[in-house]
């Protein structure tokens, strides 16, 4: 005989799924849960004793009975397993927490935005510039032949012009390139004529350095070989390109200038955009800054870029790209640029801070 009629069952069930109400609310821990749990519905457990006693009610009785057992051991379940939930997040939480792992609800870290090295902003304007007008961008080693570096720009060993830069020599009989000269050749070589290249690139000088000078520099190198070029073509060439890279009128000189490897030979001066010509160390007291060293590719040179010289003459140039990034953004110092100095990479047009502006030699 069962215990209870199908109406005390009812109310038994119902001060069950209360009292397993009021416990829930108390259970902090997942493991004192399963204990409840297993309190309420294991097999001896309050309403799984319940359960287990669907099978004594008269068989009339027992589809009603079991459905109304059923129905509870649903609802009572279905209060364990959210409960069970709830602890579980918390638990993973706490655990989150104690590892100091993220935590997705703190207010993000705001990065610092870098931005491109100013040398290689103006070299990429140049780039532009010189493709626009038909240019290819050619590139060289900068650990370079000797050979290239030197004898193919008309300076011989014995010539007095190799002192002019000191070099790094490397154990191999290699030199560190000391300007983007060589690729001259190696374009006379490579194309033949007629030419028009510029080759961007890194040059090395064993030299002391101060506000204007660095060890490690950038130079573009410019060479236009075809038929009646002139003097007159590079002169004017090279201003518009001043001028478009530094976009404001700037006032350039043009002097007479001695290089092996051209004849004539030139040298445009900007003047000095950090004091406005007025003298300061960048400009080494001169109101004037080297940019762009320039002339008529000497007749040596063609030939030993096998260039015929009697139908083909030629121009060519040395830009210094570092200087000319220094003049555009008004960096005082060179020495920035190479420091790694993270305030050198914020876009200099914006920054104006006491690094770039205020640097003293
Ligand atoms: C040359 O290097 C020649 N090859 C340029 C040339 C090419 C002349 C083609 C004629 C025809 P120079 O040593 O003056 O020239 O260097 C060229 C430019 O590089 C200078 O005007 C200057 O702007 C830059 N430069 C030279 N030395 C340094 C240095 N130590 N640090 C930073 N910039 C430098």
């Amino acid at each position: 005989m069962p215990s209870y009629t199908l109406e005390q069952l009812t109310e038994q069930l119902a001060a069950i799924e209360c009292e397993v109400r009021r416990n829930l609310a108390e259970v902090t821990q997942v493991d004192a849960l399963r204990g409840l749990e297993s309190r309420v519905l294991g097999k001896q457990g309050s309403l799984g004793a319940l359960i287990s006693s669907v099978k004594e009610y008269p068989p009339e009785q027992r589809g009603q009975v079991g459905k109304t057992v059923n129905e509870a051991k649903v609802r009572v379940k279905g209060l364990i397993d959210e409960r069970l939930r709830t602890l579980e997040s918390a638990a993973s939480q706490a655990e989150v927490s104690a590892a100091g792992a993220l935590d997705p609800t703190l207010p993000g870290v705001r990065r610092p935005l870098g931005s491109v090295h100013p040398v290689t902003a103006v070299q990429w304007e140049i780039e532009r510039a010189f493709e626009r007008l038909g240019f290819t961008v050619e590139a060289g080693p900068e650990m370079e032949e000797e050979y290239n570096n030197f004898d193919a720009l008309n300076i011989p060993p014995t010539h007095p012009a190799r002192d002019m830069q000191d070099t790094f020599w490397v154990d191999n009989g290699k030199v560190l390139r000391t300007h983007t000269s060589p690729v001259q050749h190696r374009a006379m070589i490579k194309f033949g004529a007629p030419l028009r290249i510029i080759a961007p690139g890194r040059c090395f000088r064993y030299e002391t350095i101060d506000a204007s000078h660095e060890n490690t520099f950038h130079q573009v190198e410019g060479l236009v070989i075809d038929r009646d070029i002139s003097l007159a073509n590079l002169i004017a060439m090279a201003q518009t390109l001043l001028r478009e890279v530094m976009r404001r009128e700037v006032k350039l000189r043009v002097r007479p200038g001695y290089f092996p490897f051209v004849e004539p030979g030139i040298e445009i001066d900007m003047n000095c955009q950090i004091c406005g010509g007025k003298r300061c160390p960048t400009c080494k007291q001169s109101g004037w800054v080297e940019i762009l060293p320039a002339g008529m590719v000497h007749p040596n040179v063609l030939a030993a870029g096998k260039i015929d010289t009697e139908i083909y003459t030629g121009f060519a140039f040395g830009l210094g790209l570092t200087r000319l990034a220094m003049m555009k953004y008004g960096i005082r110092d060179i020495r920035v640029l190479n420091s790694g100095d993270l305030r050198a990479l914020v876009a200099p047009e914006r920054f104006g801070g006491p690094l770039l502006r205020g640097a003293e030699n």
